[in-house]
Formats: C-alpha cells, structure tokens, sequence
C-alpha cells in the first residue's frame, strides 16, 4: 500500500472522515486575512492581528514542516434549545471539540510516526496562527461559501477543522469527492440577523452573534440586541439554512450531551451568587466555558429580555441590584427595558440602579438603554 493510502486509512480507523494534504506554505486567502484585518473586522480578537505574520507565512513558524495534513471532524446534530427556550451552537453542545479533536490529532501523529511514514509532527486546532479553512480548501476536504464556512458534501457546514504540521512531503488525496459550490443560493445572507455578512464569504465579525456571544468581552452593542434573539452562545442560522447540511447524519453520539448544558437555566447562570470559580468547575470540557461567568450571565440576561418570563423577571431584577458585574448589571437594565418595560416595579428599579451605579461605562449604558427604549 502507498504511503498516501496508507495515511488515509490510519486516519479514518482513528475517527477523522475527511483528510487531505496542502504544502505549508502561504494560505491562498491570504490577500482576504489582510483586508479583513485592516478594515477591523475581527474586532477585539487582538490574537488575530498579533499573529497576522505568522499565519501569512505558516512555514518561518515551523522551519521543520513541510505538509499540512488537514482533517475534518462531522459534528452535524439536532438543534438544542434549553428548557427555557435559549440556542446554543450546535458545535458546543458536547465535549470541547478542542479537546477532543486535539488528543485524536496526537494519537493520529504518533501512530504515523510508528510506521516510520513521518518522523515529527505538530497537532493543531482552532485558534491557531493558520487560516484552516483556506488550507484545507486547498487539500480538497471542503468548498468555500458565501456565508464563509467550509462546505463538504455529506457534512455541509457542520465540520471540525484541524491540522498535523509534517516533516515530509506527502500528498494524500481526499478520500471523499468534493464537488459543489453555492451557486444562485443567498440564504445565508437573507438569514443572518445582524448583515454580519457584508458580501458573499466576507464576514464583519464585529456584527456577528457569534464573535459577540463567545469572544467580545465588554458590553454588547446596543443595536445589536434585540436581533440576538434566543441565542444564548454562538450562532447556527447561516449554517442551517444551508441546503448543503439539510442531509447530514445525526452525530449527537460523538460529542455526546455535556451535563452543564443538560441542566443549564438562564436563572441560574444569572445569579449574583455564582463564583467564577464555580461556573468554570460546571463548564470544565465545554467550549462554553470560554466567555466565563460574566460573559454568560451578560448573554443570558439578554436573552432573558427577549423571551419575557416571569422567572425571568425575578432574576433579572436580582442581577440588576446585586451582580459583582458592571457588564451583568447594565445587560439586566437593558432586558429589563426591553422585555419588561410595562412591569409596575421595573421603571422604578431602573431608575434606581442607575443613580446608585458606580461603574461609569455601566451607568452610561443604563442612560442610552433609557433613551433607546422608552
Ligand atoms: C476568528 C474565527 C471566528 C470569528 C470570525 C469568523 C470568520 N468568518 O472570519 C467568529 C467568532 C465570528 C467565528 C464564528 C464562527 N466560527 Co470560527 N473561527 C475563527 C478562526 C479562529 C479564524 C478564522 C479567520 O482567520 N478569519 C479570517 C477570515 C478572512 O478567514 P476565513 O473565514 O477562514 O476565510 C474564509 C472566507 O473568508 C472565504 N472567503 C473569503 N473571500 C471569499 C469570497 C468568496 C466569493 C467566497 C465564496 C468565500 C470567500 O474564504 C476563506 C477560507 O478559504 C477559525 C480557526 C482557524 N484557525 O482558521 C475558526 C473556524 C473558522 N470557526 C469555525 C466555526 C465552526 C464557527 C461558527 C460556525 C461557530 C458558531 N456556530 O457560532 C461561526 C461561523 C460564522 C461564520 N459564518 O463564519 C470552524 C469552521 C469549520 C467550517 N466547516 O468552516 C473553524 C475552522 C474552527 C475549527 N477548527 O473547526 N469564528
Ligand atoms: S453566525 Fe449568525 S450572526 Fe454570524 S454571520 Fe452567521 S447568521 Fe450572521
Ligand atoms: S446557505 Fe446557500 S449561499 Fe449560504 S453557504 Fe449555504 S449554499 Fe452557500
């Protein structure tokens, strides 16, 4: 059996389904990461900028690399809701893909080292000095779209992306054909909530619910949240209108369910009383830890204002006067105005928190809430 051959078969016993090889070398969206840089679009995502050279020019970083072998990981699944109706990504419902996918790489490196086909490897997933979508287009493993996420065949957008940084030159084909393109479709673009996706594969970070769910560390902008409707983490809408995933298998068994999000209540994540240490104990192997305690609570409290309930209410008003969180406390005064405005205690209590406010961004942020919304 070929070298080539035999890579692909070792991969696929160890769980990968889509493989494929590129040399390491410049991206060939490379020219797209620098307009995307300089226009700001990746908003506070300071690593992006700081690694631009980098991932422009993968091989200064690994003088030893000569190949990537890019690999995809399906996690297609069924949309999962919380008991109070809050969206989280399908992608981080289950175990931290990072972890997972991370450890599978490993494994995959020393099993082909073993067999003397590579001698040293690096594994790497994610948020990584790589553009991995541009580089495993180039290995074949996927096709590029309008609403910028790879695209595959069987998985449309619901797969993984990661990365073994070889000694050698080698190339594997993919062992699935990649045939496609998006052709007249724009639903994704119809779809998005925020016009994030400014033009067919451009992506303005700063608008999407994504970046502003999961990255963004302050306060979420003002116009953007109404529009953030139930999604409590992440964002799926550009990934599921996309005809190209409505065949996808169902998944759920790979990533399984993590017990955090099988018991997860807006109610909960909201109270004052939760430590950071205690929500990082409960999230710990979810990719839902990311934005921490302040960050959640922040999206839960707006989502809270847009599904009006009345345990929501009681939460929100308990966060309004006693969350250690400036960010917390001025997102409560928002989904307070926004959900509950008619309420006969709210008007009041807002008034109040914004007179006893100590934090000045927050208390600026309760002002613009009352002038947006009354
Ligand atoms: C920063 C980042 C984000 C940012 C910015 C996303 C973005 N579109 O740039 C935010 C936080 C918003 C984000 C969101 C999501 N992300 Co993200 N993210 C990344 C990360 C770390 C870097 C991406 C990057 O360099 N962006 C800069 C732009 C310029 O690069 P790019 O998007 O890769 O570029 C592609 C498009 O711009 C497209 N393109 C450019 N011009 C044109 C023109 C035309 C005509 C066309 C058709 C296409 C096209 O081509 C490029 C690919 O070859 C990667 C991991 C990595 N190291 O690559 C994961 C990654 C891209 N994310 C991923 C996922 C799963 C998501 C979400 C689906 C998560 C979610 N459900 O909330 C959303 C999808 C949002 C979207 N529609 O893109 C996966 C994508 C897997 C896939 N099958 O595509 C990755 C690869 C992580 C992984 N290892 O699996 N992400
Ligand atoms: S993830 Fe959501 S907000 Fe971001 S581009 Fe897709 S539809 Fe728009
Ligand atoms: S929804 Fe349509 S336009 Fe958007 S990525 Fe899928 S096929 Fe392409």
């Amino acid at each position: 059996m070929s070298a080539d051959s035999r890579v692909s078969e070792i991969a696929h016993e160890l769980g990968f389904d889509l493989v494929g090889t590129t040399p390491l070398q410049t991206p060939a969206r490379a020219p797209e990461l620098e307009r995307w840089l300089a226009e700001g679009a990746h908003g506070s995502m300071d690593y992006l900028e700081r690694h631009r050279e980098r991932t422009v020019n993968p091989a200064a970083s690994y003088p030893e690399g000569r190949t990537l072998l890019m690999v995809g990981v399906g996690h297609s699944r069924l949309a999962h809701a919380t008991a109070e109706g809050a969206r989280i990504a399908r992608y981080a419902i289950g175990r931290d893909y990072h972890n997972a996918v991370g450890k599978a790489l490993q494994r995959l490196g020393k099993a082909l080292a073993r067999e003397g086909l590579i001698q040293r490897f690096r594994g790497r997933v994610d948020a990584v000095p790589l553009m991995e979508r541009s580089h495993a287009a180039s290995a074949g493993i996927g096709f590029e779209s309008k609403a910028a996420n790879l695209l595959h065949p069987r998985f449309g957008p619901w797969f993984f992306l990661g990365e073994l940084i070889l000694d050698v030159e080698l190339e594997v084909s993919p062992n699935e054909p990649v045939y496609g393109s998006c052709g007249s479709c724009t639903a994704c673009l119809d779809v998005c909530p925020t016009d994030a996706l400014t033009a067919p594969g451009r992506l303005d970070a700063r608008l999407c619910l994504s970046y502003q769910t999961i990255e963004h560390r302050g306060p979420i902008p003002h116009e953007l949240r109404a529009s953030h409707g139930d999604w409590l983490f992440g964002c799926d809408l550009c990934s599921e209108v996309c005809p190209w995933g409505h065949k996808a298998p169902d998944l759920a068994d790979r990533f399984g369910l993590h017990p955090a999000v099988a018991t997860l209540s807006l109610v909960q994540l909201l109270d004052p009383s939760q430590t950071q240490a205690a929500f990082a104990a409960a999230f710990r192997g979810s990719a839902m830890a990311r934005p921490k305690r302040e960050g959640l609570a922040r999206n839960a409290a707006l989502v809270l204002g847009n599904r009006p309930s009345e345990s929501g209410r009681i939460a929100l008003l308990h966060s309004l006067q006693g969350d250690p969180s400036p960010i917390v406390r001025e997102a409560s005064a928002w989904a307070l105005a926004h959900g509950y405005g008619g309420d006969a205690e709210v008007p009041a209590a807002l008034d109040r928190a914004q007179r006893q406010e100590t934090d000045p961004k927050a208390r600026a942020g309760m002002q613009r809430t009352r002038e947006r919304e009354s």
